[in-house]
């Protein structure tokens, strides 16, 4: 019995300790390469595995926005994304593209993390 609960707790252990170790590596993109503008409406682009990425995107205030996040063999928790500022949270499919409605956003930055906290993606608007 104690060897059973050492192995669950050694598992564990690896596998917070991976969850934590592992670094995001997805890169920035303050220079707005992931957002396009379709008919009035700002789409930003995010794919979600392992973090979120670019984990950072840089965008205009003040027009309709909506977020498009992808996903492809999605099985972490970043399938999980919450907004608290806009009270959203979207249970994403582990392959495609779910859409969420930011509204209009106004001048400031907009933070999303995944389900459990741990991956985190910020949207900077700009006036
Ligand atoms: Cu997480």
């Amino acid at each position: 019995m104690k060897y059973v609960i050492g192995i669950v707790v050694g598992i564990t252990t690896l596998f917070v300790a991976l969850m934590v170790l592992i670094p995001n590596q997805k890169g920035s993109a303050a220079d707005g390469s992931n957002v396009t503008v379709e008919n009035g409406v700002q789409i930003i682009d995010l794919t979600a595995k392992g973090g979120y990425s670019p984990n950072k995107t840089v965008a205009k205030a003040g027009m309709p926005t909506k977020l498009e996040v992808a996903t492809d063999g999605t099985f972490d928790c970043s399938s999980t994304i919450l907004i608290p500022s806009l009270s959203v949270t979207k249970q994403l499919p582990s392959s495609g593209t779910t859409e969420v409605d930011l509204g209009t956003p106004q001048v400031g930055s907009l933070n999303g993390t995944c389900g459990m906290g741990m991956y985190r993606f910020e949207i900077d608007f700009q006036g």
